[in-house]
């Protein structure tokens, strides 16, 4: 007998093959399962398992809401701000997500962002569009260096090390700053976030948004940040105060941002729209075909393995 399990989002073909052969599973190829019909399907199905990623908020009463029988939530994310862990086990119910298949690719899009933003990508792939391309005077819109150049990283956590890594591949100087010093890390610590700023030529940010971490990055840390920085954000919008950080590009202190997260995404506050100097992406950074289908697995073999009586293999409370 096939566990039974609820898709709340659409996945990928090669997910969504594996889930049908390896569950008896409800899910939509075509559409997104809103948080009612979510709830529905899981009661009409007496789901033993939810299948959701970070686009789906398991609050508590989302998760007062499941009927009994759901004994595992596995999100496709390695994030999980998304999901009200306390309601979680109070209820009993087993939260997995999906760390370490999308490291790579999710380092490779910041690093991407952090390229895109120093050398104005998005300003000239528009002007090309535009099929305004004039004679340029050789001083003209440009970019900054990017080798040579210090990398501050805030969370030196897997993604935060892969980082380091792709940076030092692009000869930069790497330091970076979390609550801890990371044993045998090629790079230097800073202790605190205001004593690692200003010598950021270009910063990124790779922590959870937990309470602590929301609007870290505010008008005060920015103004800390020397002239011309360059920030790169594809952990959580909320780690960064928007308003602050477009101010900070209006005035010119900060030299161009690279996003792929947002505060309230998918909403997006059309203030951005005026921010040029920009490169904004909506939140991709784990899109590939590979990691995407990865996280996918690994949220059924989460699944799985709780479902078969084995421990979860991503618990996030144990
Ligand atoms: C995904 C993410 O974009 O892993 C995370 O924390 O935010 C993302 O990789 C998202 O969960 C869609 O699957």
């Amino acid at each position: 007998m096939k566990h039974r399990l609820v898709c709340a989002r659409r996945v990928p073909p090669k997910v969504a093959a594996r889930m049908r052969a390896e569950f008896d599973a409800v899910l939509q190829d075509d559409r997104d399962l809103t948080h009612a019909e979510a709830l529905a399907a899981l009661a009409d199905h007496k789901a033993e398992a939810l299948f959701f990623h970070s686009g789906f908020k398991l609050d508590a009463a989302t998760i007062a809401a499941l009927p009994a029988s759901v004994r595992v939530a596995a999100t496709a994310s390695v994030g999980f701000d998304h999901v009200d862990l306390a309601a979680a086990q109070a209820r009993g119910l087993m939260v997995t997500n999906t760390p370490e298949v999308l490291t790579g690719c999710t380092a490779d899009m910041a690093f991407c962002l952090l390229l895109a933003a120093a050398r104005r990508l998005g300003v000239f792939e528009r002007m090309i569009r535009a099929d305004a391309w004039t004679p340029r005077a050789m001083g003209e819109g440009l970019g900054v260096r990017v080798w040579g150049k210090t990398l501050g990283i805030v969370g030196m956590g897997r993604i935060g090390k892969a980082m380091a890594r792709r940076a030092r591949g692009f000869d930069m100087n790497v330091i970076y700053h979390d609550l801890m010093e990371m044993p045998g890390e090629d790079a230097e610590y800073a202790p605190s976030l205001a004593a690692m700023l200003p010598r950021c030529d270009f910063l990124t940010l790779h922590v959870p948004l937990t309470p602590q971490t929301h609007h870290m990055i505010d008008a005060a840390a920015l103004a800390l940040l020397p002239q011309g920085a360059v920030v790169v954000n594809a952990a959580r919008g909320g780690v960064v105060d928007e308003a602050a950080l477009r101010a900070a590009l209006a005035s010119g202190h900060i030299f161009a941002a690279g996003l792929d997260v947002f505060e309230g995404e998918p909403r997006f506050d059309a203030a951005w729209i005026d921010r040029p100097e920009s490169v904004l992406t909506p939140h991709v950074a784990s899109g590939t075909f590979e990691t995407r289908d990865a996280m996918g697995f690994r949220a059924l073999d989460n699944i799985a393995a709780v479902l078969a009586g084995r421990p979860a293999i991503d618990p996030l409370w144990s």
